[in-house]
């Protein structure tokens, strides 16, 4: 009875929201609440995370995603601990740091599940259960989740890019190499235990890792000089965090992220910079605002759709082409050319790598075949732009070049499973197809199996030159976006 009272009660709350695939209580997903900002909705009952800390009785417990910390909790006078999310979160790739003193251990959690509806009691979730070989938090799970966070490192990943099936299998891996005595492996660890028995010193100052993507050291170079720790063992303060880094350098370097990959599709990822310092493939300053209006408030938006010189599925062709519902499919992602509709973020959520910093993202699934297996070597190709407006505008006054569009084909060039897109806002000499400003150009783009003379292939993914000296720095990075993953056979 008390059930089906509260039934209606959510239903009602629903339906004085917006419509969510109608008003059935299973449709009350939180992802679908959640992605229309439904900010009334009900709470949903939290997920806690249970684990043991020996060692770490009354010890502060950080859950950190990134740079920043996501949870907090406590370990009680057990050295066990319940670490409470708000349920609210998917929380993909975390660290888990107990610390006490200039002591601390790390487990490196793949993957706490956000609820699945709101009506879900609380949930809770054995850390044993979800990061192999975390029986407890202790010296050998901190060994796997720093050689694992140092291989996302060496990579320019970060965790939460790895896919969460890959962070499992390769978990496990580490474990069981650690156990039969992998020799890089064991320095690590021996390493490890180094910074535990240096962190009891009196004179050990601050939290020994910093497990942030942009520190310099994994061992913080502080940690080192007050703790006089000799991580590499040959008989002398290290002083700085360097020898540690090394070694973690060397157990991460035999290590791989383990995966299997969907067939048939990818992750694709569209990135957009909006910088006044920007320079174009002339090494010219680019001017973001020459179509589009510097309006306060305004916001990214994506729109396009499949390129129609995409292979259509025909009788004489029915491999390496799109069918009409795939099409359609790729066509509602991106908003099928209906200006400032679909949002891009730069806020760090929506797979946005880094908060703030002027690039913006948008990542769907798309399918794909590797262009060079197709009989003509062309892939799935889209068209795409970027408009900077308010939601529901039209083109005029928000779209960053009229009478073109940008052109994509979806080919991994970097073998990385995700085709990622970097590109300037406004850039007239990029990927833009029919008036293109590249000097060293032919005024158009070509597709890479159909080049022609003098003029630019510049249709696929890249690596960029993102700091404006109008030299290529590197494969642009996937931010918080995996690659597509089934779980290995
Ligand atoms: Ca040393
Ligand atoms: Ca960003
Ligand atoms: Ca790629
Ligand atoms: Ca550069």
């Amino acid at each position: 009875m008390a059930m089906t009272r509260a039934r209606g009660l959510r239903c009602g709350a629903a339906a004085a929201l917006v419509l969510v695939a109608g008003c059935s209580v299973d449709g009350l997903l939180l992802g679908e609440l959640t992605r229309d900002e439904h900010r009334q909705m009900p709470e949903p009952a939290p997920v806690t995370l249970r684990g043991k800390a020996p060692g770490f009785q009354g010890a502060p417990l950080r859950l950190w995603a990134g740079s920043s910390v996501a949870f907090s909790g406590k370990v009680d006078a057990t050295g066990a601990f319940a670490l409470q999310t708000d349920g609210r979160s998917a929380l993909v790739g975390t660290v888990l740091e107990a610390q006490s003193g200039a002591r601390a251990c790390l487990a490196l959690v793949p993957e706490l599940p956000a609820q699945t509806s709101v009506l879900h009691p609380e949930r809770v979730i054995e850390l044993a259960e979800i990061a192999p070989g975390a029986l407890e938090v202790g010296d050998v799970s901190t060994t796997a989740a720093l050689v694992l966070l140092q291989r996302a490192r060496i990579e320019g990943r970060a965790l939460a890019a790895v896919a969460p099936s890959s962070l499992v299998e390769t978990l496990i891996d580490v474990d069981s190499r650690l156990r039969s005595g992998d020799p890089a492996l064991a320095l690590a660890l021996l390493a490890v235990q180094r910074v535990l028995a240096a962190g009891k010193s009196a004179a050990a100052a601050g939290a020994p890792f910093d497990v942030s993507p942009a520190a310099l050291h994994l061992l913080r170079d502080g940690f080192a000089a007050t703790s006089a720790v000799d991580a590499d063992g040959d008989g002398a303060a290290d002083g700085d965090g360097g020898r540690f880094e090394a070694l973690m350098t060397a157990a991460a370097s035999g290590v791989k992220f383990a995966a299997c990959y969907t067939p048939g599709r990818i992750k694709v990822v569209l990135q957009v910079r909006l910088a006044s310092d920007a320079r174009d493939g002339n090494c010219e300053p680019i001017q973001p605002f020459l179509w589009a209006d510097d309006k306060p408030g305004a916001q990214m938006f994506i729109t396009g759709g499949v390129h129609k010189e995409t292979p259509t599925c025909v009788a004489g062709r029915t491999a390496f082409c799109l069918h009409p519902a795939q099409i359609d499919d790729v066509n509602a992602a991106l908003g099928n050319w209906v200006p400032n509709k679909v949002q891009m973020f730069d806020d760090g959520s929506h797979g946005d790598g880094v908060a703030s910093d002027g690039i913006y993202t948008f990542a769907f699934d798309a399918p794909h075949w590797p262009a060079v297996a197709a009989p003509d070597g062309a892939g799935v190709r889209i068209a795409y732009k970027f408009t900077y407006g308010a939601q529901g505008q039209g083109w005029t006054g928000a779209e960053e070049f009229p009478g073109n569009q940008r052109i994509l084909e979806l080919d991994d060039r970097n073998n990385d499973q995700l085709i990622v897109r970097l590109d300037h806002f406004a850039d007239e000499t990029s990927n833009k197809d029919k008036a293109n400003g590249l000097f060293t150009g032919c005024g158009k783009v070509t597709w890479a199996a159909a080049p022609a003379e003098g003029c630019s292939s510049d249709s696929a993914e890249r690596a960029v030159d993102v700091d404006g000296d109008c030299k290529v720095d590197g494969w642009p990075s996937a931010g918080k976006v995996a690659p597509l993953t089934v779980p290995c056979p």
